[in-house]
């Protein structure tokens, strides 16, 4: 699946305006109200942005992995929450049903994720389960009534990226033993009785995105709504989404890295101090320049992973390729952070007042090493396939 390369440079081109002319301008007005405005949110679905990684023929724009990585690079130049407004629906949220659902699942969900009518979201971590996600407690009883064999889910779960705005959750919960084999993944409409939603995270950057907890009372799923019709395969699935978003994280991680580089570089040429412009010093060079060798090594593994990823079968998961994504999701995302810890330093003192971008991106990235598995996640995967290997 891809897009033709003609009509993906003009997508390219028209997400690359979009960013210059309407994002950044109002990433002050994010910040400050903590809200993607509801102009944006139309115009991202008019662009076809709800719609990106959905097949043409549930109506999306079918883009390959390597070409999402490129959107994805350039939507990091602008503020993370941005993106997170139609992320989980084209990623995590939808990658599910699209990678293991059924006929009937792909026909009735898919179409509705592409067009934006429905925003869909990824629920796996709780209260207890984090890092140690086949740990999850969440419970799925089975329980067959009149109106046919249903599901009753009973638990919490943490950090839901985009809850409040989600039509569709898709949710991990236990519907058999201890440890992964026991795990189901459910479809699960965000307005049945019994789901609550916590209140609002207050997060330490990346304003205007949306997290919160969800409690589930009683709540009543049909047995149709697992996603591929069978219990027991929804780490599995779980694990197989991590892994498209994870490398997606990365590509985002590298865009972010060449925006706050290039505000360096305008900052270093612009500002004068001991009588010529910062740029012209070389300690501040040698700041620029490692940023720049990190960057170009961070997006080259990025790409190289994307066309792995886009040679084996959508649906088959490959260790290998896992242990790639997690290689780029180290790199990256720790690349990020360093890329913006030296843009404040290029900065001084105005690289921690909020009027500076550099300021809200070193917030910003902070949580990238954290989400979709932690940097200590990634070396345990990358770790156990080597040791694991013949
Ligand atoms: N693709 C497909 N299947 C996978 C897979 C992948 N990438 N990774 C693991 N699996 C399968 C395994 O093959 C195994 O199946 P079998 O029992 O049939 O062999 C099963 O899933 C369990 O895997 P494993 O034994 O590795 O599970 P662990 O409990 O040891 O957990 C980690 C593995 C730690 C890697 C996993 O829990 C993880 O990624 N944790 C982080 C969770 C996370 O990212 N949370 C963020 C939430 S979204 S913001």
């Amino acid at each position: 699946m891809a897009l033709d390369s003609e009509s993906f440079d003009i997508l390219l081109a028209t997400v690359q305006r979009f960013i210059r002319e309407r994002l950044i301008p109002a990433e002050n007005d994010l910040e400050e109200h903590d809200e993607v405005a509801a102009e944006l949110v139309e115009a991202m679905k008019e662009l076809g942005l709800f719609g990106l990684t959905v097949p043409e023929e549930y109506g999306g724009i079918g883009l390959s992995v390597s070409q999402e990585v490129q959107v994805n690079f350039e939507l990091g130049r602008t503020a993370p929450a941005f993106r997170s407004v139609f992320g989980t629906n084209i990623g995590i949220g939808s990658q599910g049903i699209l990678m293991d659902g059924t006929p009937e699942q792909k026909a009735s969900y898919l179409p509705r994720v592409a067009s934006g009518e429905l925003i869909m979201s990824f629920a796996l971590t709780e209260p207890d389960a984090g890092s140690d996600a086949a740990s999850l407690k969440t419970r799925a009883e089975l329980v067959t009534g009149s109106d046919g064999d249903h599901y009753v889910l009973n638990g919490t779960k943490r950090y839901f990226t985009n809850a409040p705005r989600a039509g569709a959750f898709t949710l991990m919960a236990r519907t058999g033993g201890p440890g992964a084999p026991g795990v189901s993944s459910f479809i699960v409409p965000a307005d049945l009785p019994g789901i609550q939603l916590g209140k609002k995270d207050k997060k330490m950057g990346q304003r205007g995105t949306m997290t919160c907890d969800v409690i589930l009372d009683n709540v009543r799923v049909p047995a149709a709504n697992i996603i591929g019709g069978e219990p027991g395969q929804g780490f599995k699935t779980a694990m197989k989404v991590l892994d498209r978003g994870r490398l997606n994280i990365s590509a985002v991680a590298c865009g972010i890295a060449q925006r706050v580089l290039d505000e360096s570089t305008r900052y270093a040429r612009e500002r004068k101090q001991f009588g010529k412009a910062l740029g012209e010093f070389q300690l501040i060079q040698a700041m620029l320049a490692d940023s720049q060798a990190e960057l170009l090594a961070g997006w080259a593994l990025v790409r190289e992973v994307a066309e792995r990823f886009d040679r084996k079968p959508a649906q088959r998961s490959d260790p290998d390729v896992s242990m790639r994504v997690s290689c780029a999701k180290l790199f990256c995302t720790e690349m990020a952070g360093r890329v913006a810890d030296r843009a404040v330093q290029i900065h001084g003192g105005a690289g921690y007042i909020n009027e500076y971008p550099v300021e809200r991106f070193y917030r910003d990235v902070r949580l990238l090493r954290l989400y979709e598995g932690t940097t200590q996640i990634q070396q345990l995967i990358i770790g156990r396939d080597l040791v694991g290997r013949a």
